[in-house]
């Protein structure tokens, strides 16, 4: 093990994370009702769909669906919990499943069932001295509310979702001190259905419709801080975006200014109006050139400004290169960006490239402008696992991939940057968000699945999660 030689905090939050679709299964206990993972299917056919124009968000019985199942953390979180204590979290970032609180979104009464089941996780995890950072909204839009109102693009969510968050800021006030409201929110540029509650049926809806349901998700963002402010005074609260910092492909001034306003767009827009409370200067034009018209009411932009976010949390795996001259097979960034090969990284298997540098510069970008608390929520290697006939699983790659995103933290924090706290993802290998897989695996804790729905669901310690136990333990100085 090598000596980072670098100090953390001594209060940083050092953890995993995780989201309720992807790992707890329960399909239909406690009288949860379905969300949009539930009814996306695996494999590549899940990616087409979240690409692709035209998804009718319906079951087809002759497929397969991930998440139905999942790692049935539902019925194993005290199992599971006990690993992470084993490792020695200081922080677990999980989600809350909307639809075990509301199961069709729009019903005028919490669910108790489902408010139980999370009273169960928060006290399991507190008995270790964990403490809950938790995800309101992760991907997890009850499937109702898209089918009866067309997800965000519809004003009334707004009022279901504020019906949502004082039923679990009220419940768990004593529990939770560590809130985000919308995860990875810009992702709704590039895959509404998760981020937005709504499939794309022509091009044209990447613009007015997709505007419209962001502004009524900044309206819902600054409702929950309000609330969350005004409920549990003690707490936290931030944002959580998808941060990929975008590279120009040269020094040509075109290519520069390209990187630039792709930055702005995707990198900035949906924090600039969660952390400073305002729309920003560049996207009044972007609008313009779109047509897009915003239908803002009376009193939201007093509301935008005032309850803004108390940090900012957000996922890095990637950085991204961009030049304005592409054709669209030069796009390389894997499965969901976009983005032209950097000659200098090397990618996963999924082409998502591997930059550790990219994450201190995210660091210093984030923390330059908005000067609030950062916390990386997620970060981690997504890479097949074998494991040997002893049983151990040799991760080295893992290992390799997260020493080197830890010791860009530890530069940044020399930077000046506050630096709240670390939660890789999928500190339990769990279904992979963008192509449905289990083989996609991020953990330090191996679950036996398969892409095919096959496996005992067995938890196996990986050689990672050794190596994370040390680093917790010695706040970041063995690496
Ligand atoms: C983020 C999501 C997570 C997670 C992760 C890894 O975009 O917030 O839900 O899944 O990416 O992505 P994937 O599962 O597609 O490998």
């Amino acid at each position: 093990m090598a000596t980072n030689g670098k100090k953390f905090p001594k209060s940083f939050l050092w953890g995993g994370a995780t989201a309720a679709n992807q790992l707890e299964g329960g399909l239909h206990e406690g009288n949860k009702g379905m969300n949009i993972a539930d009814v996306l299917p695996g494999g590549k056919e899940r990616l087409a769909i979240l690409q692709s124009p035209g998804f009718d968000f319906q079951i087809d019985e002759s497929k397969y669906y991930p998440n139905h199942e999942a790692i049935d953390f539902y019925h194993r979180y005290k199992e599971d919990i006990a690993l992470f204590a084993e490792m020695g979290f200081k922080a677990y970032r999980m989600s809350i499943a909307w639809t075990r609180i509301f199961p069709n979104g729009d019903e005028l009464e919490p669910n108790e069932d489902g408010l139980a089941f999370y009273d169960r996780v928060f006290d399991e995890l507190h008995k270790y001295g964990i403490e809950p950072v938790v995800t309101i909204s992760h991907y997890e839009m009850p499937v109702n509310l898209v089918k009866e109102y067309g997800g965000w693009r519809d004003r009334q969510v707004v009022t279901f979702f504020e019906r949502y968050v004082n039923a679990i800021f009220k419940r768990y006030k004593n529990k939770v001190k560590y809130w985000m409201t919308f995860n990875e929110i810009n992702s709704g540029l590039i895959m509404p259905i998760m981020g937005l509650g709504f499939a794309i049926h022509k091009e044209e809806d990447r613009y007015q419709p997709t505007f419209q349901a962001y502004h009524h998700q900044f309206v819902a963002s600054s409702i929950a801080v309000k609330a969350c402010h005004e409920i549990i005074p003690d707490a936290k609260i931030g944002c959580m975006i998808l941060f990929a910092p975008v590279y120009s492909y040269d020094s040509n001034p075109e290519n520069v200014l390209y990187a630039l306003q792709e930055e702005n767009l995707f990198n900035y827009f949906c924090a600039d109006v969660q952390v400073r409370g305002e729309y920003p200067t560049f996207i009044k034009r972007y609008f313009k050139e779109h047509n897009i018209e915003l239908d803002i009411r009376e009193g939201d932009l007093e509301l935008i400004k005032k309850h803004t976010v108390d940090y900012i949390g957000f996922s890095y795996y990637m950085s991204r290169t961009e030049k304005v001259d592409k054709e669209p097979q030069d796009n390389t960034q894997g499965n969901i960006m976009s983005g032209v090969k950097n000659p200098f990284l090397k990618a996963s298997d999924w082409g998502w490239e591997i930059d550790p540098i990219g994450l201190r510069i995210s660091l210093n970008k984030l923390y330059g402008r908005y000067q609030v608390p950062l916390f990386v929520v997620e970060n981690g290697l997504g890479a097949y696992d074998k494991v040997e006939e002893d049983g151990s699983i040799n991760d080295d790659y893992r290992i390799d991939y997260l020493r080197e995103h830890i010791k860009a933290m530890a530069e940044a924090i020399e930077d000046g940057v506050d630096l709240m706290g670390y939660t890789s993802w999928g500190c339990i290998d769990l279904v992979s968000a963008s192509t449905g897989e289990f083989s996609k695996r991020y953990g330090f804790i191996y679950v036996d699945k398969h892409d095919d729905g096959s496996g005992t669901l067995e938890r196996k310690k990986k050689k990672s999660f050794y190596w994370y136990k040390d680093v917790i333990s010695t706040n970041g100085e063995k690496l």
